[in-house]
């Protein structure tokens, strides 16, 4: 499939070369399951490292990375269950008083668990460079490996508080691309893939509804493509199997 047909179908199966197929980080991630977030019940989980805790020394000490990994990283996967329990709760009392905040909650928790979960096995005790095909995308999309380090280097140093510089693939224009992430999420979940959006930015709803968006909101149920939202859904199942 060429980028002009996986545009127009929606389709992010392109995706599975780029990230490797059978889980959804990397495929050499298969021999530590760093990778598996959830357990059989859908519980977020805490993974082993996959390096003993000294392992990154002298450039990450052995007590910041014990500390990071099993307050921080831990405590997030713990409360990112704890999110997870109270909108479940919420939907099943048919009570929507409080999902605004446990969703915001649970976008600040699981995208720590998520990030987290990368930047672990980001790392190694050996110095390396770029190569192969990663090496020719940073050349295509960015000109040169030095120009892409000189690049995050900065954009993550120059990050307002807290944070995370990230070099990232986005599908749908098929680039890499640079992200500085302030805290975790903005309300996001770090991979999540589109699959139904409603536009409640109020040129979307002006001239009609003026200032009415919950009756806008509710009018877009009538007009909803739902084959077109489970094709999107099928193509990024495609992604995990
Ligand atoms: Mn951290």
């Amino acid at each position: 499939m060429n980028r002009h047909d996986f545009l127009k179908a929606g389709s992010l199966a392109g995706m599975a070369a780029v990230i490797g197929t059978g889980n959804a980080f990397g495929q050499n991630l298969t021999n530590n399951e760093m990778d598996k977030l959830v357990d059989a019940n859908g519980n977020f989980v805490l993974q082993p490292l996959p390096y003993s805790e000294n392992f990154l020394e002298p450039y990450m000490d052995a007590e910041t990375l014990h500390l990071h990994y099993t307050f921080h990283h831990g405590g997030a996967t713990k409360a990112a269950n704890t999110d997870l329990t109270k909108i479940r709760e919420a939907l099943n009392s048919n009570n929507l008083e409080t999902v605004d905040y446990w969703t915001k909650k649970l976008s600040y928790h699981l995208s720590s668990h998520i990030l987290h979960s990368i930047f672990w096995t980001n790392l190694t005790n050996k110095t390396s460079d770029p190569s192969g095909a990663l090496l020719r995308k940073i050349e295509t999309d960015f000109g040169s490996y030095d120009k892409l380090k000189s690049y995050l280097v900065k954009t993550s140093k120059d990050i307002d508080g807290n944070g995370w510089g990230i070099l990232g693939y986005q599908p749908y224009t098929n680039k890499l691309t640079i992200l500085q992430c302030e805290n975790h999420e903005k309300l996001t979940q770090w991979g999540v893939i589109p699959l139904l959006v409603i536009d409640v930015w109020e040129h979307s709803y002006y001239l009609k509804y003026r200032n009415k968006r919950a009756d806008f909101v509710d009018a877009m149920f009538k007009i909803i493509n739902w084959d077109n939202v489970a094709d999107r859904m099928n193509n990024a199942l495609k992604l995990t199997s």
